[in-house]
């Protein structure tokens, strides 16, 4: 088979970049390791910076979002027993959407279904080959049969544990990395949100988060250690720590119920730098994680398919590589202030195993610097929001 882009990885980096390049007549064909229906039960982001979903609309899957997703124009941080609100219209002009990643993702499996986009699941053993030349070529394996992908370019969408990055070799690939001593455990309910806003919490117990997906489903996460197993939570445990992490008039309005889906996330920082080498590019968590306090994965993942997407019509519209060599430190550039945001945040949010009683009152202090200061209020607003592309 001979495409122009191979597109390892069908998450969202992989399905927008294939949707957007194929809105512009260039061909893709991705290769996703699980089935469609594995990777839309996985539960993860639920906040869409507007520079998202501007691709969304220029890649023409913005309707069901534009109908469905909510319009939050701040949110709500909590400690001890108050809690302020964060205004991104005061400070911004830009709110953020509520959209579940799952629903992003169907609506570009779907939109590239009807475009009648190739899709490979259940592939195997895929291998990356000869990046660094003229002609690179893919590799894998499907239904126990060798497949081979002959292409102009790679892009590397396959997340965190995926093959495309090792491809780079060790003696040109850098990595930076931040492994938090904590990890998140993650509840869905069919259950109105506690709040018309999300809330993070920063309490003696721990951090905790209540977000949402829609009028009657919301999604809650509290600060859990990293031995944990979500076996370990019955849901009447998980509800009633809850309930001890955020202020007590929200924690009397909280509905509970049965958890439709219980998961333990580890949190880290990461990046790998370059993110391109020869004819191949790394895009979203292949190249880069963050903790998940700010909501800046998917957010980074979109950015950077923004700038391969212009960088390959360039190539491919006007016969310069310009946006193709400058990807790497373009979208670098701006990852690296996501993971400064995500780390700050996560900081000031945590309980850390080994904070002193003066760690404490610094973290104390900086919130209610940040409840007080309109300042420190727009240095987060514009943050939280989405820095440009
Ligand atoms: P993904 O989503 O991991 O998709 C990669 C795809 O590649 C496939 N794959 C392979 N395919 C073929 N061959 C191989 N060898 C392969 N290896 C892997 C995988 O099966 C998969 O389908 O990466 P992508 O597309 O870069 O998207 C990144 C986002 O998923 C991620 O950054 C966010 O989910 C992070 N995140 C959040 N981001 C936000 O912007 N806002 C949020 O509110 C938010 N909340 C979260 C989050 C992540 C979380 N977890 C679980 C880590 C909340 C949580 C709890
Ligand atoms: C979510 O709804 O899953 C979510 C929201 C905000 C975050 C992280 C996760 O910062």
């Amino acid at each position: 088979m001979r495409t122009q882009v191979a597109i390892i990885g069908g998450g969202p980096s992989g399905l927008l970049l294939s949707q957007l390049l194929s809105k512009r007549g260039i061909d893709s064909i991705v290769l996703e390791r699980k089935t469609r229906k594995y990777v839309l039960g996985r539960i993860r982001a639920g906040v869409l910076e507007q520079g998202l979903v501007n691709l969304m609309v220029e890649a023409g899957v913005a309707d069901r979002m534009q109908k469905e997703g909510f319009v939050h124009n701040g949110t709500q941080i909590a400690y001890g027993d108050q809690m302020f609100h964060l205004d991104f219209t005061e400070h911004t002009d830009k709110p953020v959407i509520i959209y579940g990643q799952t629903e992003l993702t169907r609506d570009l499996y779907d939109a590239r279904e009807t475009a009648g986009g190739k899709i490979e699941f259940n592939t195997d053993h895929v291998a990356i080959h000869d990046a660094n030349s003229e002609k690179p070529y893919v590799t894998y394996s499907v239904a126990g049969k060798n497949r081979r992908i002959d292409c102009d370019f790679v892009a590397g969408c396959d997340g965190f544990h995926g093959v495309s990055r090792k491809t780079i070799p060790d003696t040109v690939r850098r990595e930076y990395e931040k492994v938090y001593p904590f990890g998140w455990l993650g509840v869905l309910s069919e259950t109105p949100p506690v709040n018309d806003e999300l809330i993070y919490s920063n309490s003696d117990r721990g951090f905790a988060l209540c977000s949402m997906r829609n009028a009657n489903l919301s999604r809650y996460y509290i600060q859990c250690s990293l031995s944990d197993s979500p076996d370990d939570w019955t849901d009447q445990n998980f509800w009633s720590e809850l309930k001890r992490r955020i202020p007590p008039d929200q924690a009397a309005n909280l509905v509970t119920g049965p958890s439709i889906e219980k998961s333990i996330a580890p949190l880290r920082s990461f990046v790998t730098e370059p993110m391109r080498w020869g004819r191949l590019f790394l895009c979203g968590d292949a190249a880069h994680i963050v903790p998940p306090t700010g909501a800046k994965g998917l957010n980074t993942a979109a950015s950077d398919v923004h700038y391969l997407y212009n960088g390959l019509r360039q190539h491919y519209e006007q016969k310069d590589s310009e946006g193709l060599d400058r990807y790497s430190e373009l979208a670098l550039a701006r990852v690296w202030k996501a993971e400064r945001f995500s780390w700050w945040f996560s900081s000031l949010m945590h309980r850390y195993p080994d904070q002193s009683e003066f760690d404490l009152k610094i973290q104390r202090a900086e919130l209610e610097f940040l409840r007080s200061n309109k300042s420190a209020q727009a240095a987060m607003a514009i943050n939280y929001v989405g820095l440009p592309y």
